[in-house]
């Protein structure tokens, strides 16, 4: 996979040579090009921003060194730009899988108030353009977003974890938190291990697992259990989750008390 990130700040992006995402470029997993946005201005101060047509707070991104810098980047086979925006669609897993599929990412990280609305629609022409977020709040640009996003997608690619084992059992593998994990001692502190997890008998540690996905799940995210749909569970998983308060309404899982509401 090829990708290409735009920024004022190019050095932020220095973390993308560290860990498993700089080992997948030794690897020649991923190739990636991070650009300064700068040097595809044309003026002596190499300006990047003006003040805002119809006023306000702040500095706007001007149009013309991001035409310059993306043309640049472009190739001739459409690849998908990846607009960092607290306006942004959402980023989750089921994103990370579909940009893992991708062959060519590029990344445009806006600072200040964001890039001149005009280089979004005109972008469209050769790219694929999706405006992400990372969650609802602000923070003062791209770049930590894409770090955010190269890693979880880049960790998706053939090659690049280890042992492809531990995609499968992690948070959000199966639309659910991932179950509590202990390792040596058995005892430390006065707190034990739960038992079960020493007992050696693989259906009920598989089991009790389950189970505590769903208490984390029920308790940290209900978002995620609310309207799943109750043909991916087992009839132990509905037990369980009719403890925690979940009936299945119309097939799909919903709160007694909270659906309503939500
Ligand atoms: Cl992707 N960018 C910025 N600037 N702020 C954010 C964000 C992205 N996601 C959440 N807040």
């Amino acid at each position: 996979m090829r990708i290409d990130v735009i920024s004022i700040f190019p050095e932020y992006l220095a973390a993308l040579e560290l860990s498993l995402i700089g080992k997948a470029r030794q690897d020649g997993l991923l190739d990636v090009h991070v650009h300064n946005l700068r040097d595809f201005t044309l003026d002596r101060h190499r300006t990047v921003d003006d003040t805002p047509y119809g006023g306000g707070a702040g500095m706007v991104m001007k149009p013309e060194p991001w035409a310059q810098a993306l043309e640049s980047v472009a190739g001739d086979r459409r690849p998908v730009l990846i607009v960092p925006s607290p306006a942004g669609t959402v980023f989750n897993q089921a994103m990370a899988h579909e940009l893992a599929a991708e062959s060519h990412l590029v990344f445009a990280c806006g600072r200040y108030e964001g890039i001149d609305e005009r280089v979004i629609e005109w972008a469209g022409e050769s790219f694929d353009v999706r405006p992400v977020s990372l969650g609802d709040y602000v923070l003062n640009g791209g770049e930590v977003a894409v770090l955010a996003i190269v890693e979880a997608v880049g960790r998706l690619l053939p090659g690049v974890v280890g042992n492809p084992e531990s995609l499968v059992e992690e948070s959000h593998a199966n639309g659910l938190l991932e179950y509590p994990v202990y390792t040596k001692p058995s005892s430390w502190r006065e707190r034990d291990v739960p038992e079960v997890l020493l007992s050696g008998n693989h259906g009920r540690i598989a089991s009790f697992r389950r189970h505590e996905q769903f208490r984390r799940t029920a308790s940290r995210r209900p978002d995620l259990l609310e309207g799943l749909a109750a043909a991916t569970l087992e009839p132990a998983d509905l037990t369980v989750l009719g403890e925690l308060g979940y009936d299945v309404v119309g097939g799909v899982l919903a709160h007694r008390y909270r659906s309503a509401e939500l």
